[in-house]
């Protein structure tokens, strides 16, 4: 045992040992959801739960499967500014965007590969005025160095939907798991490397952490329902046969 290994272990038992360590706290992760690339994708409408909001963290799992395209992975649409995010997949990158165009952040070449699990969390701070403090991305728990370009980037609105893996006719394939939405949370990195969890999902409602708005867990397995186990209960809905899948991080 590697003292840098020995170190997160300690960290991560402290935090998740009470509850959910495990599977102790009957916490288990056995499904995840796939898009299939051509018209699938959640969608939760009406979506209300990040108005107002000044700062929020996104904590999701990505799995790729395909690099040809650039591809809308989230659509958070609002009455002036949406948020978006977009997989790169001919340089395995991510951006975020908060604006109608122009301002992105992206994370750094290659940090999203295919065919396996990437955790990321994407932070925006709104107290910050330089852009480049605004906004922070961990992937797998560590910060990652991202480009920029742009700067008209606007105050956020008033939401309306929530789309997730589809923008328009640019939809995303493969798959999605552990979903969740922190409004007025900026997660730290010792946050989103206790989220990461050396790469096993753990209970975000029991983990030491704020707890989040928004967690789409999609453990359902079938049907078309995707409960919501964050505190807004905001239940997403699969269109145009969308499919839960097996694959899971581990
Ligand atoms: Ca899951
Ligand atoms: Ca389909």
């Amino acid at each position: 045992m590697v003292g840098g290994g020995l170190a997160n272990m300690i960290g991560i038992n402290t935090c998740g040992g009470q509850a959910g360590a495990g599977g102790e706290g009957g916490f288990t992760n056995t499904h995840s959801i796939n898009f299939d690339g051509v018209n699938d994708y959640m969608e939760v409408t009406p979506y209300a739960s990040l108005d107002g909001a000044t700062s929020f963290s996104i904590s999701f799992w990505i799995y790729p499967v395909e690099d040809t395209f650039t591809r809308y992975a989230l659509l958070l649409d609002s009455t002036t500014t949406p948020i978006k995010f977009i997989y790169r997949g001919n340089t395995k990158q991510m951006d975020m965007s908060i604006t109608t165009t122009g301002f992105f952040a992206r994370t750094s070449n290659g940090s999203v590969p295919l065919n396996q699990w990437t955790h990321v969390v994407w932070t925006f701070d709104g107290s910050q005025g330089n852009r480049y403090d605004k906004y922070q991305v961990y992937i797998n728990g560590q910060l990652n160095s991202f480009a920029d370009a742009g700067s008209n980037e606007t105050a956020l609105g008033n939401f309306t939907s929530l789309d997730l893996g589809i923008f328009l006719t640019s939809a995303f394939e493969g798959g999605f798991d552990e979903f969740a939405i922190y409004k007025n949370t900026i997660l730290s990195q010792a946050d989103a490397d206790t989220i990461y969890n050396s790469g096993v999902p753990n209970d975000l409602n029991n983990n030491g952490l704020t707890a989040p708005t928004n967690w789409w867990r999609f453990e359902e397995g079938s049907g078309t329902s995707v409960a919501d186990s964050g505190s807004a209960g905001d239940n997403g809905t699969l269109i145009n046969g969308t499919t839960f899948s097996t694959n899971v991080p581990t």
